[in-house]
């Protein structure tokens, strides 16, 4: 092998090794990973998606419930350009498992400082838990450009 092919060949393969050490450190240590599926909502015959979904539990009564001490489930509509619950309200270290779906188009829905940050599919349920250990006010945002009022889609999560 000529000297420059050995080098190449070593810093691709230092390269690929780094990123995987990387990957390795945000799956194990931090965290973060793809959100889950929660299940598909199928319209019957002739029935628009929207009202599919808002006849579908949890998302006929979208809001926040308590599953557990210390645990909740917000159920999460995402729709052209609100959230419904606008506003979550938890006590500090909650664990909170979001399941989030859209009634027309894909949005997102993303909590700055947190790893939540998942789309909300029409028809399709996205799937995270986070536990809010700190008290504050956490923005929740679409960050999925989803039409003309898209920069006034935004929610909030209280933490107490
Ligand atoms: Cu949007």
């Amino acid at each position: 092998m000529e000297r420059y092919e050995r080098i190449f060949f070593w810093f691709s393969a230092a390269v690929l090794g780094l990123l995987l050490c990387c990957l390795a450190y945000i799956t194990l240590f931090m965290d973060i990973h793809l959100p889950g599926h929660g299940g598909r909502i199928m319209p019957k015959d002739g029935q628009p998606l929207a009202t599919a979904v808002l006849v579908t539990p949890p998302f006929n009564h979208p809001g926040i419930h308590e599953i557990g001490p210390g645990r909740y489930e917000a159920a999460v509509l995402a729709m052209q350009w609100i959230f419904f619950p606008r506003k979550i309200e938890v006590p500090a270290g909650s664990e909170v498992t979001f399941r989030v779906t859209s009634t027309d188009v894909i949005h997102g829905f993303f909590i700055p400082g947190t790893r939540v940050n998942m789309m909300a599919v029409p028809g399709y349920v996205t799937v995270e838990t986070y536990r809010f250990r700190h008290p504050g006010n956490y923005l929740l945002l679409c960050h999925e450009y989803c039409g003309r009022q898209h920069q006034t889609m935004w929610g909030e999560v209280i933490v107490k």
